[in-house]
């Protein structure tokens, strides 16, 4: 049997971790062996804590996207063959696209002993809107093209959170992906209840076109819409001061304080991601828009004496900035209950993307 590799793709903030959590979740208890690979312009991914511990573990491909760095996203796929996976869930970057001319058709010269899923692309209400309805987004035009380009290159394509839209948007945000691409499957899921995945999955599992639409792509605009971004992972060690703390407290004070600082210099956010790990247990906090509110879905204490906090934002600014205003916030997290201190600081401009292999249509 050969291995079956889905990846997943979709702009920043769509739900794809939370897919592959759950996925990976009903894979497992199916029986089947299932890997998981993330991916990042830098070392220190939230998603990569959030995913460990799911069916036989996690690969981060660090440093470069997976199209730039395709040596070691296959490196990633072999380890995790190695260890005999029969399924593998991969997650690109959330601002990467022309996934089915640098990845699927490469992989699928190559290795021959992988069998490709078709490639899946989730779109968030807000995400379709903005592409399709073209409506008032403060999001880069640039950005809007990679978003656009994403769609436009998937096999399947998921309208993600409906959980949050009543029958009639539902309907029609469905209805303008149909018409908007007619070849290509298009389904509905809630990553978070739950709702559609089965459905997907059977369907991805069972086979079909993988990876056939490549796309003409500017890498001009591209470039451009993932440079408008500032890109920051962090950790940060927190110490309790005196006894039992409630480390969920700092990271949602952390998360708010930045997100009032991007609503001072009106930065639209692509994601905005903490997790907070202490004694076992995790707390996760997200916002993935300016206008949204900090989110957690787990709202119990996490009492402890350490923790580790990884942080994670991808905001519309620029990336000396962005150091600035988080640099600031993580000192402020030092105060009569705990004591920060930062153990990794990366922050960058996403570089002009440089494949590492590029099929050409032949048309
Ligand atoms: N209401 C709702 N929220 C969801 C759903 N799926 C994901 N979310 C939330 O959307 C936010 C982003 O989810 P992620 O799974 O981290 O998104 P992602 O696509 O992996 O984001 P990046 O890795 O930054 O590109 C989190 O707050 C999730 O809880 C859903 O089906 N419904
Ligand atoms: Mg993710």
């Amino acid at each position: 049997m050969r291995t079956k590799l889905i990846v997943v793709g979709g702009f920043l903030g769509s739900g794809k971790t939370t897919l592959l959590r759950e996925a990976a979740r009903r894979l497992t208890q199916q029986g089947k062996a299932v890997g998981l690979i993330t991916n990042d312009q830098a070392p220190g991914l939230v998603d990569t804590a959030i995913l460990t511990g799911s069916g036989l573990g996690v690969m981060e491909v660090a440093g470069s996207c997976f199209c730039c760095n395709f040596g070691g996203f296959e490196n990633a796929i072999q380890s995790l063959i190695d260890k005999q996976a029969d399924i593998i869930l991969a997650e690109p970057v959330g601002s990467c696209t022309d996934l089915a001319a640098t990845i699927m058709q490469p992989l699928q010269g190559r290795r021959p002993d992988i069998d490709l899923a078709p490639l899946t692309v989730l779109s968030s209400p807000d995400q379709v809107r903005e592409a399709l309805r073209k409506s008032a987004s403060a999001m880069h035009d640039s950005a809007v093209y990679i978003l656009c380009l994403q769609m436009a290159e998937s096999d399947y394509l998921l309208l993600n959170k409906v959980d949050l839209l009543d029958a009639i948007e539902r309907a029609a945000l469905t209805g303008l992906l149909r018409e908007a691409f007619p070849s290509k499957t298009v389904g509905e899921i809630s990553a978070r209840t739950g709702d559609g995945i089965d459905g997907w999955l059977a369907s991805v599992l069972l086979g079909g076109e993988a990876g056939k639409n490549i796309v003409d792509v500017d890498y001009d605009r591209y470039a451009e819409g993932e440079a408008v971004l500032g890109w920051l992972n962090a950790a940060i060690q927190l110490q309790s001061v005196e006894g039992d703390v409630d480390f969920l407290r700092p990271t949602l004070a952390l998360m708010r304080r930045l997100h009032a600082e991007f609503r001072e210099t009106n930065s639209e956010i692509g994601h905005l991601k903490a997790i907070v790990e202490s004694g076992g247990q995790q707390r996760v906090a997200n916002l993935t828009r300016l206008s949204g509110e900090v989110a957690t879905m787990d709202e119990s204490p996490l009492p402890g004496t350490r923790a580790l906090l990884t942080l994670n934002a991808r905001v519309q600014m620029p990336a000396p900035a962005l150091e600035t205003i988080a640099r600031r916030a993580i000192s402020a997290l030092s105060g009569r209950a705990v004591a920060a201190s930062t153990t990794a600081f990366r922050c960058l401009t996403p570089g002009r993307p440089q494949p590492t292999y590029r099929y050409h249509n032949q048309r």
